[in-house]
């Protein structure tokens, strides 16, 4: 193919148009459940604590008209610096260079230090939206309230637009992709159409356990585990996955354990359930308990995990 036909076609038919957006914000604002909305699927997972995704999870969106690439990345982190806080926040900074457009997700009428010391680090070179969650909250509903919440918000930063949404209640979703698309460039989509993430299932799987763990553990254990994929593999339409979690101390081993098991076999099963939904296959899991202490300040062993 000569030069000029390879630039053709890679013109975008009738205006099509195809980016990234990556969406960033302090820990707990709502970012992994704003992207599962825009790309209508649980691709991230989502908790009530802070600090719950620590990769960057890619999410496609694909309509007739464009096709959104999405990177939810970890809250940025303003406490206490270890090597894995040092390292999502790396991933952070990584996620807002390569984009046509950033999403910054605040909470509606609340406005802390934490998501100044975020907007800080907002590129000036590149357009931020401002997105205004949890508009669902009572005191959001006050609607003189909210628009001068915004304004505040926006005098501190030259915002390219807002939206405000409820990520949770799926509420002005559409409006957003809407506000997003004039900042994606004009060209053909880098993806099929029926592709929802660039993350392997081995990595969706470990992620569904991470979940659960955060859902039915107290506050401080999650934070001082990990997941480990031991095998994953697909046979006759079955998923056979074996997963290792990956506990600091022996003496957290039991609280994972629970009594006569029951706690594992609860997340083990609500992890089995997601994971058929969004694999749409049957799956057979099984997961354990490990004892690795310090993995959290330990890079190499980061590195490995691929934080
Ligand atoms: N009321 C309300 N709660 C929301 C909304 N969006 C998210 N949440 C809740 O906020 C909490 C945090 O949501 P996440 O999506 O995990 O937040 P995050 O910003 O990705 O958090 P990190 O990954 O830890 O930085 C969860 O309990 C969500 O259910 C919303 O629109 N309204
Ligand atoms: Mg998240």
């Amino acid at each position: 193919m000569n030069i000029e036909n390879f630039l053709d076609s890679t013109d975008s038919p009738n205006g099509y148009r195809c980016g990234f957006a990556a969406i960033v914000g302090r820990p707990n604002v709502g970012k992994s459940t704003l992207m599962n909305h825009l790309i209508g699927q649980k691709i991230s997972i989502t908790s009530k604590k802070a600090q719950t995704t620590r990769h960057k999870v890619t999410g496609i969106y694909t309509d007739d008209t464009a096709q959104f690439v999405f990177v939810d990345t970890p809250g940025f982190q303003t406490d206490h610096r270890n090597a894995l806080n040092d390292r999502l926040n790396l991933n952070v900074t990584e996620a807002m260079s390569g984009v046509d457009v950033v999403i910054f997700v605040v909470e509606a009428l609340r406005f802390t230090e934490a998501d100044r010391t975020v907007m800080k680090q907002l590129p000036k070179h590149i357009p931020v939206l401002l997105v205004v969650n949890k508009i669902d909250k009572e005191k959001a509903k006050d609607k003189l309230m909210l628009s001068n919440f915004i304004e505040s918000v926006r005098s501190e930063f030259d915002f390219a637009g807002e939206e405000v949404v409820s990520a949770k209640h799926g509420l002005r979703i559409a409006n957003l992709l809407e506000k997003l698309k004039p900042f994606l460039p004009e060209s053909v989509p880098m993806y099929p159409d029926d592709m929802i993430t660039d993350k392997s299932g081995r990595f969706l799987a470990m992620e569904i356990v991470r979940e659960k763990l955060f859902r039915y553990l107290g506050e401080e254990l999650p934070y001082a585990m990990n997941v480990e994929v031991e095998q994953f593999q697909e046979e006759d339409g079955l998923y056979r996955i074996y997963i290792a979690v990956l506990v600091d101390k022996e003496n957290q081993k039991p609280i994972v354990i629970g009594k006569g098991g029951e706690k594992l076999k609860k997340i083990s099963t609500e992890a089995r359930l997601d994971m058929e939904k969004l694999f749409d296959c049957k799956v057979f899991l099984k997961v354990w308990v490990k004892v690795k202490s310090g993995w959290a300040d330990d890079i190499r062993f980061l590195r490995e995990l691929g934080l």
